[in-house]
């Protein structure tokens, strides 16, 4: 590798090499020399906010001695390179997953068991807990100071995030590309039952996760002209774009720690800033002031993150952080490509470019423009790069999540780009046309323009899946469902080869041993794997199953959920203003009943408030009819129905639904006559921390999504690592789990994918009336029994189910939906063996949902992409 320092300093720069921390008294000087130096604090003042930020620095340090080491060895080796581009990286916090992660050099050369060197395996943790232990600190609280970096919305971000895990896990040369919100997702207060949000300043204290790289600015242009010259050039030749208004690019690194392994990854953030140089010539004296102003408002691009979850928003500030951040990415994957001076031709050998959604689909034009303008290579020679070097994952059927742009606002923040997407268009339009030259509505159905609409539409799907070699869906059902609605006609074009599916996963590391260490230790001491080398090799997990229906293990593992319970109650309690929902003695026979997630209609939770009140009048009338408690507790035991999610702020059924369940809870949580066999919570502001908490504390979870419109799902193969068990609809990964853990052990209903269609046709045109069920729900709703003040508060909920058909199809699902909660009821009330069994066999049997075998099946399907390992 080249370096300008001249070859007779090396000796000096290698005497004075920097090293790690090995051992407990090395972190305590470290952490020492961080208060002192870094912090500017001692002793005498320092509290956990500081000793957070001490603890992080160091780890740090460490990290980023293996990060150099990393890049350099890259760098050295010159592999195949995957950026995987996303405008969403839902971190949630850094340290106690880097302690997990993180190695010490001992752990590399076994030193042998001391007090103070690490024992064989992964226990820099507990290194480090007894170090800040005898510094006075307990590591626990210490995490806790740690703010989330809540850099996204809910599945897709955090997938990007667990995606990052098990690149650096598996050794791939693969960095992120995303954009540094000064704001991340809102934080969400309920008052008075309603959603509030509030800022995420997550900035506020100076983050010791992110080095910024001040000396590099990459300019980036918007607006202006296209010029061609006098003598009328065609578009297809290399074009000068002369941009109007020019922002700064700075990036910000965050170091990607895999787990056992000495690969430390880069998420690279990009942060907008305004240049300081000016151009007068293009601005008149009447411009300068408000170009001036303009400039001022740079820092605006990547301001805040957009709060939706499956809609488009449409926004030209949405746009410019889109352009902004693939026009920095691009320039910089263009730059490390260049530097190995090897041929155009070799690009898509050297880098594969994975695109999160249609968000990044301005990448594919971007490469174009620089490979066609800047570089001057033929259009087709450049087009061939650009399509070999792009895959495209799609995340939703939804219709109104699919990305469109009008060609005014397109065309006005990026006038070449929009040449360049009518060429594209254009070739591709007369490719379909020879190939198939008597279907008449085909060149419409499949053009990148939609003409139909009132304003002409660029619809990014399509241009990402014209742009990119492969196309893949993120669970087996969604990977169908795409190939046979929203892109069938690109099927039939580029052939069923280019779609492809890739079912997602999560990192074991976070969502077990991290979320988990009381259910992690157990799995190692039970298997005996004392280094927790399952959390690499899931298969391990099988030989759970010896011990299904072992009773000593059975209280072993119920003891540990029992663990979970008590610490999430403890968290409810402390949101809850310290009033206790569940009282401490009957958390063991309590079921803990859990649906987290973006609140949409689409995922359901308002069936699952219904089925609540359904349960609730139940035993009110089972009671007003003479039934003694004891009676109604035998069909209804103890139960608490925990939400939490945030609603996008414009959402207004989706506030609404909130606001239904809060004010349910209201009534029933204060209902004497029902004794606490019910109870519900929502909890506020959920977010990964939180979801670290809750995940391990359930008994069951829901995933109800009207079936075909959940993609994948993921928190559904969160809830079954943590030996939680499935209420759930045949829908998204729903179906892949069913089929790893085997269908005894899920607890399926409602209506299939394919009959959707058909439902709701009949919703529109016949009125098949309500079961009587749910009508006997909507009733109470209707006549204030959860609003006495308002009682029409709740109509539009109603109204959706009656008069506007229905289309999330509550009224198919929800007799199925009860008396499946019934028997759930049954199945743990009466027979705990059997439910203690269940949920064994599913944590043997989920080891295909980890996302370092995605990551592999990304990389031997769409990248060819080969690990680095370091020997
Ligand atoms: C999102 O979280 C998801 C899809 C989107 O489509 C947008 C967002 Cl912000 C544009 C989710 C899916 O809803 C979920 O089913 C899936 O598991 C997740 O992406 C990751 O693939």
């Amino acid at each position: 590798i080249e370096t300008t320092i001249p070859a007779q300093s090396r000796e000096i720069w290698n005497k004075h090499r920097v090293q790690k921390f090995n051992t407990g008294d090395e972190f305590q000087e470290r952490f020492i020399s961080h208060v002192e130096w870094t912090l500017a604090r001692s002793l005498y003042n320092c509290d956990d906010l500081a000793a957070y930020q001490a603890t992080s620095q160091s780890v740090r340090d460490n990290l980023v001695i293996d990060w150099n080491k990393t890049q350099q060895r890259q760098t050295a080796r010159d592999p195949k390179r995957v950026y995987y581009l996303s405008l969403e990286f839902l971190m949630g916090r850094a340290l106690d997953n880097a302690l997990i992660n993180m190695r010490t050099d001992t752990d590399v050369t076994d030193v042998g068991d001391t007090d103070e060197t690490l024992t064989k395996g992964n226990t820099s943790r507990e290194m480090i807990k007894n170090a800040m232990s005898e510094l006075g600190f307990k590591l626990e609280d210490i995490l806790d100071e740690e703010p989330d970096a809540a850099l996204g919305n809910g599945g897709l971000g955090r997938l990007a995030a667990c995606f990052v895990d098990s690149m650096a896990t598996g050794n791939y040369p693969a960095w992120g590309y995303g954009l540094r919100y000064q704001y991340g997702i809102f934080a969400q207060k309920i008052i008075n039952g309603y959603q509030v949000e509030t800022p995420d300043y997550w900035l506020n204290f100076s983050n010791p996760w992110e080095i910024e790289r001040a000396e590099i600015q990459v300019p980036i242009n918007f607006y202006g002209y296209v010029d061609r010259g006098q003598n009328e050039k065609s578009t297809l030749e290399p074009s000068d774009w002369i941009g109007g208004e020019r922002v700064l690019a700075v990036p910000y690194d965050m170091p990607i720690p895999g787990f056992k392994t000495s690969t430390v990854n880069n998420l690279r953030l990009w942060s907008a800033k305004p240049t300081t140089e000016f151009d007068f010539k293009k601005f008149n004296n009447g411009d300068y002031k408000n170009s001036v102003e303009e400039q001022q408002r740079a820092e605006s691009i990547t301001a805040v993150l957009y709060p939706n979850d499956n809609f488009l928003q449409g926004k030209e500030l949405r746009l410019k952080q889109q352009y902004f951040w693939c026009a920095a990415s691009l320039h910089d994957i263009v730059r490390r490509f260049k530097k190995g001076k090897r041929p155009w031709s070799e690009f898509p050998d050297a880098i594969a470019i994975q695109i999160n959604d249609t968000h990044p689909t301005l990448a594919i034009v971007e490469l174009q423009r620089i490979l066609v303008d800047l570089e001057k290579l033929d259009w087709h020679e450049a087009w061939s790069i650009v399509t070999s070097t792009f895959a495209f994952t799609n995340h939703t059927v939804m219709q109104e999540a699919l990305e469109k742009w009008p060609i005014s606002l397109l065309g006005h923040l990026l006038p070449r780009h929009l040449e360049i997407i009518y060429d594209i268009n254009w070739f591709f339009l007369q490719d379909v046309e020879k190939k198939f030259p008597r279907d008449m509505g085909l060149l419409s159905r499949v053009s990148i323009i939609e003409e139909s609409s009132q304003e002409r539409q660029v619809r990014m799907a399509y241009l990402a899946i014209i742009g990119s070699h492969k196309v893949n869906g993120v669970a087996e059902l969604h990977s169908d469902l795409i190939k046979t609605t929203i892109f069938k006609d690109f099927v039939k074009i580029y052939g069923a080869n280019k779609f492809t599916n890739v079912t997602n996963g999560i990192t074991p590391r976070r969502w077990l041993k991290q979320a988990n260490p009381k259910l992690a230790q157990l799995i190692s001491e039970t298997i005996n794997d004392p280094e927790d080398n399952y959390l690499l090799d899931m298969s391990k997990l099988t030989q759970l199953s010896k011990y299904a229906e072992d009773e000593k293990f059975q209280k072993k593992w119920n003891d540990v959920k029992q663990f979970n319970k008590q610490r999430l109650a403890d968290l409810i309690k402390k949101l809850n203003n310290g009033v206790d929902i569940i009282e401490r003695d009957h958390i063991r026979n309590t079921l803990f009943d859990i649906q987290v997630k973006r609140i949409h209609e689409y995922k359901r939770q308002q069936m699952n408030i219904f089925g609540v009140i359904h349960r609730y009048l139940t035993m009110k009338e089972l009671l007003q009819s003479g039934a003694s408690i004891e009676e109604v507790s035998k069909k209804y035991p103890r139960k608490v129905s925990i939400f939490g999610g945030k609603s996008a702020p414009g959402y207004y059924m989706a506030k609404l639904i909130i606001k239904l369940i809060n004010s349910v809870a209201e009534v029933v949580n204060n209902d004497k006559e029902i004794q606490d066999l019910l109870k519900v919570y929502f909890i506020p502001d959920y977010n990964v921390s939180k979801a670290e908490i809750i995940t391990p504390a359930s008994d069951l979870s829901e995933h109800i999504s009207t079936a075909g419109t959940e993609a994948s799902g993921t928190s559904n193969m969160k809830f079954v690592m943590n030996g939680g068990l499935i209420i759930g609809t045949v829908d998204g990964a729903n179906v892949e789990i069913t089929r790893e853990i085997g269908e005894d052990n899920i607890f399926l209903f409602g209506n299939l994918a394919e009959n959707v269609d058909e439902l709701r046709y009949k919703h529109q045109f016949h009125n098949k009336g309500l079961p009587a069920s749910l009508a006997k729900v909507l009733d109470a709703v209707q006549n204030g029994a959860f609003s006495p003040q308002n009682h029409s508060e709740f109509m539009p909920l109603i109204d959706s189910i009656k008069s506007h058909g229905d289309y999330y199809l509550v009224s198919d699902d929800f007799e199925a939906y009860i008396s499946t909660q019934e028997l759930v009821d049954q199945v743990y009330h009466k027979d705990k063996k059997e439910w203690l069994k269940k949920s064994i066999l599913s944590v043997a049997n989920i080891g295909f949902f980890s996302s370092d075998r995605c990551i592999e099946e990304y990389a031997d399907t769409i990248w060819n992409a080969e690990p680095v390992k370091s020997e």
